[in-house]
């Protein structure tokens, strides 16, 4: 690690599971309980947009309670580690949740969204939500009604901040992915970008991903304890 200088990290659910938010595809997983093409897309919010509302309210109370756990603590230690001799940490994630950012993360890339951010599809304003939100919620904007949505990416949509992303990753000398199965795209195909460019990769997860074989190399476990065993 003391020779690296741009380290990109992309976390997915498993970093979270063990603060108590589930992830999607395990065993009990969101999706095995809940059917996304019915929640997570633009046309089912466009459907039945208070059984999405709902849906995602439960989620919000979730995150709000939870805590970051040790795997989060250290991805914001090895971030101020790595400035401190003039290096840096891309942090992308998956995640909706804002436990990187409670951890100590100072500069986080969220390109799923954040389900603590409301946006309204009426005027385009986004604002941090802590509260549910109901089909009559008004717009605090623009005072529209049955506007406001999570601000989060749903199947179909795209992804925010690809851009960044790409530069990012293209710059990097070291790509880890940590606790994400490698199911959706265009996050799983990041591995074998960087491979093709010729970027060490690196797995840390609870078992191997889709997208294993394309690792350099893994470590197995749950992130509260391989995140920090690989980053001290
Ligand atoms: C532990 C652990 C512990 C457990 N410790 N580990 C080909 C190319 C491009 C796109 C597509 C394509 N084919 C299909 C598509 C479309 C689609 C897609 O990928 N579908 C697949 C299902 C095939 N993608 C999209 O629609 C995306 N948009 C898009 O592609 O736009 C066009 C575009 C084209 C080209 C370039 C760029 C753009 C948008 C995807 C939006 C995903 N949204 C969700 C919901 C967000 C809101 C919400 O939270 O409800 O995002 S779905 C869900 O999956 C969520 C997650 O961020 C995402 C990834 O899941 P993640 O994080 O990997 O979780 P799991 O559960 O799958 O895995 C957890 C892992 O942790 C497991 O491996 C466990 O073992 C492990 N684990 N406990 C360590 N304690």
């Amino acid at each position: 690690m003391t020779a690296l200088q741009r380290v990109f990290v992309l976390t997915g659910a498993g970093i979270s599971a063990e603060s108590g938010l589930g992830t999607f595809r395990d065993r009990g997983g969101i999706w095995s309980r809940f059917d996304p093409m019915q929640l997570a897309t633009p046309e089912a919010f466009a459907r039945d947009p208070e059984l999405v509302h709902e849906f995602y309210n439960l989620r919000r109370s979730g995150v709000v309670a939870a805590s970051p756990n040790a795997a989060h603590t250290a991805l914001a230690r090895l971030e101020n580690g790595l400035h401190e001799r003039g290096a840096t940490l891309f942090l992308c994630t998956q995640n909706v949740d804002d436990l990187h950012e409670r951890a100590g993360s100072r500069a986080v890339t969220h390109m799923h969204g954040e389900i603590l951010k409301a946006r309204c599809l009426a005027c385009d304003a986004v604002m941090p939500w802590q509260d549910d939100l109901l089909v009559a919620t008004p717009c605090p904007a623009c005072g529209e009604t049955g506007s406001m949505r999570p601000d989060i990416v749903w199947f179909g949509e795209m992804p925010k901040h690809l851009d960044a992303i790409d530069a990012a990753l293209r710059a990097a000398d070291l790509f880890v992915a940590i606790g994400t199965s490698g199911a959706v795209y265009p996050a799983a195909g990041y591995v074998a970008l960087a491979r093709a460019l010729g970027i060490p990769t690196c797995e840390l997860n609870l078992e191997p991903s889709d997208n294993t074989t394309h690792f350099d190399e893994a470590h197995y476990g749950p992130a509260s304890v391989v995140v920090p065993q690989w980053v001290e």
